[in-house]
């Protein structure tokens, strides 16, 4: 803790004299990448700071209610490239390696900008940033942006605790995940404080599916594999049938989180076929097997209960079968 309050103090001086800041989340921003953009941004705004955020795509619509959605642009090159080349701060959200931002991972090698990473993944080394706020045990990024905004005492409004909520929410399976503390769940009591409509969230966030989705669910666990007795469940969703579905990209947690509801399961994996023929793969554990350790076997990463990775076309089906295999030897060593 102690270390991270001197990078506060870091990160305090060096936004206090920015005269320009950009605040950006990886692609496909999650909940907690958006709720720790949107807390640091009103934040900033606040402390009257010249502040952007910019996301790599349209906010996703779970996230509509969320009054972040009015205050921040998506990225477009031709749009933003003065904004950039006159940012003297850029700060990532959610992140610790640059490729994870896409079309803005130029930034890490922009000349006159100090970059700034906050984040709770687990990585080798101090982390990809002139400045990083990296704490492998944060619940979420968004816990890290609230202990930061304590520690300067700046002024919470309901934006803010609405950020910070929704970066928590979703990063513990809205509060049933290991990382679900007595801490997370006392924070989260302080923020619906500022009049948040936690009913509200909860159905905006997790009950807002398509019909699409829904049928993926059914696909998901109809064609599900059994490994270990049940203790790893797996499935595999072909491009066909989300092509049939009219289906381009969904989101992979609800299928994880009903893969995972069987009695005695400690791991599950989801494969889903991408156009390319390559095969993102997600991953989830309650801890044993350490999932960002296999993923990271497979050129990928994340947290020991939920990592992922990419596996590219031509070895996809081969990288299949030896992914299962190595989580099916961790579950039971013989
Ligand atoms: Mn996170």
């Amino acid at each position: 803790m102690a270390a991270i309050e001197a990078r506060f103090d870091e990160l305090r001086a060096t936004l206090e004299g920015a005269q320009r800041i950009v605040i950006s989340g990886h692609e496909k921003a999650d909940g907690d990448a958006v709720g720790a953009v949107g807390a640091l941004r009103r934040h900033l705004e606040i402390e009257d700071k010249d502040v952007h955020a910019l996301l790599l795509e349209p906010l996703n619509t779970r996230y509509g209610f969320m009054e972040f959605g009015r205050h921040y642009e998506v990225y477009d090159e031709a749009r933003h490239e003065a904004l950039l080349q006159s940012a003297d701060v850029f700060i990532m959200c959610d992140l610790s390696s640059w490729p994870r931002l896409g079309a803005l991972a130029g930034m890490g090698e922009r000349e006159g900008v100090t970059t700034v990473c906050i984040d709770h993944h687990p990585h080798e080394g101090d982390g990809p940033a002139d400045i990083n706020l990296v704490d492998a045990t944060a619940t979420a990024t968004g816990r890290i942006v609230w202990d930061y905004i304590n520690h300067v005492q700046g002024k919470v409004d309901r934006e803010i605790a609405e950020s910070v909520f929704v970066s928590i929410c979703t990063d513990t399976g809205w509060f049933r995940y290991a990382n679900t503390t007595a801490a997370v769940l006392e924070l989260a009591s302080i923020l619906s404080r500022y009049q948040l409509d936690v009913p509200e969230i909860y159905r905006s966030i997790y009950q807002s599916h398509s019909t699409a989705m829904l049928r993926l669910l059914g696909h998901a666990t109809r064609f599900m594999r059994e490994e270990c007795r049940g203790a790893f469940v797996w499935s595999l969703i072909r491009r066909e049938f989300m092509e049939e579905l009219d289906v381009d990209r969904f989101d992979v947690d609800p299928i994880l989180d009903v893969l995972r509801m069987g009695d005695g399961v400690q791991a599950v994996a989801l494969f889903t076929e991408q156009v390319d023929g390559g095969v993102s793969v997600s991953l989830r554990s309650r801890g044993v097997p350490d999932m960002n350790a296999i993923a990271r076997q497979f050129g990928g990463g994340g947290h020991v209960f939920s990592a992922g990775t990419t596996l590219p076309a031509n070895t996809a089906e081969h990288d299949i079968k030896s992914l299962v295999t190595v989580i099916r030897r961790t579950l039971r060593p013989d």
